[in-house]
């Protein structure tokens, strides 16, 4: 019998005070799942509590960045302490820097490695362990339309959400025989404060040059929204995935099939 109900499982969703996490957290919620989220300070941490609060979610937060692992090792232990082994993991958290390759900086490129790529390394290795004793778990990675194409500005966020690609499909790969699945989700473009200066309205009131390209550019002919994410990722983290893989499901409204509007 077909089972989309996470009844019963605790989910660690990273960054997820706002935007694309808070999102996937409520929809793991209303499919009757434990929340527990993180983010960087406690002010991010407070509101996201309150804003899950609104949303009729009982959410548990934690102060931790996920590029220090002392910091996640602490609180994976916590949660499985306070509420329990990890079922489902999402590594949302993530930032991007646009700035023209020549111009950017090596601290401003490892930077954004080391949230985008190896804050999903740190977080996953703090919580397999215990899904490998458990016999079970689902490991979800934010990608990106930029583990696929490139584009002007983006160089450090391409290659680490190319790297998160393949990380995903090497634990796939690694822990598949512990019934393990880690896919990732790669979403299109996303209406969120990441991609607000985007769509900024000029001073003469017209679209952004930018977001007219993307509408142009997306076989939906809009950008997407949060709520676009959660059936997928509350897919990839039910039972009903559990034969699903090393995959990455693109949630982009058409992007990564259309060549273009025709001239
Ligand atoms: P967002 O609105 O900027 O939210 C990202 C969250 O991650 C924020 O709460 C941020 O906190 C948190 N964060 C940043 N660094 C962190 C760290 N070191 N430790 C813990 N938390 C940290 O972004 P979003 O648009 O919802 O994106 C969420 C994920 O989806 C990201 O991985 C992003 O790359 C990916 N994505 C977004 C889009 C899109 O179109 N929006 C499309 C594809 C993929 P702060 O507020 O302090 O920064
Ligand atoms: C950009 C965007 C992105 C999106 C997203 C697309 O500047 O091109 O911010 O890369 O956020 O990741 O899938």
């Amino acid at each position: 019998m077909v089972n989309f109900s996470l009844e019963g499982k605790v989910a660690l969703v990273t960054g997820a005070s706002y935007g694309i996490g808070f999102a996937i957290a409520t929809a793991y919620a209303q499919a009757g799942a434990k929340i527990v989220f993180n983010d960087i300070n406690q002010d991010l941490v407070d509101k996201g509590v309150a804003a899950y609060k609104a949303e009729g979610v009982y959410a548990k937060g934690y102060v931790c960045d996920v590029t220090n692992e002392a910091q996640v090792n602490a609180m994976v232990a916590q949660i499985e302490n306070e509420v329990g082994v990890v079922d489902i993991l999402v590594n949302n958290a993530g930032i991007i820097k646009r700035t023209p390759m020549h111009e950017m900086s090596a601290a401003d490129f490892r930077q954004v490695i080391d949230i985008d790529l190896n804050g999903p390394f740190i977080v996953s290795k703090a919580v397999i362990p215990s899904m490998m004793k458990k016999g079970h778990g689902k490991i979800i990675n934010i990608c990106s339309m930029m583990s696929e194409l490139g584009r002007e500005t983006v160089s450090a966020y391409a290659a680490a959400k190319g790297g998160l690609k393949m990380l995903t499909r090497n634990i796939a790969s690694e822990y598949g025989e512990y019934n393990i699945q880690c896919n990732g989700i790669g979403p299109g473009y996303i209406a969120t404060p990441q991609t607000a200066p985007l769509r900024e309205r000029q001073a003469d009131g017209s679209r952004h040059p930018f977001d007219a390209f993307i509408v142009a550019k997306t076989p939906a002919g809009r950008w997407g929204t949060t709520d676009d994410l959660m059936g997928p990722a509350v897919f990839l983290a039910s039972d009903a995935s559990d034969f699903v893989n090393g995959h990455v499901l693109y949630v982009d409204g058409g992007i990564l099939a259309y060549i273009g509007k025709q001239p």
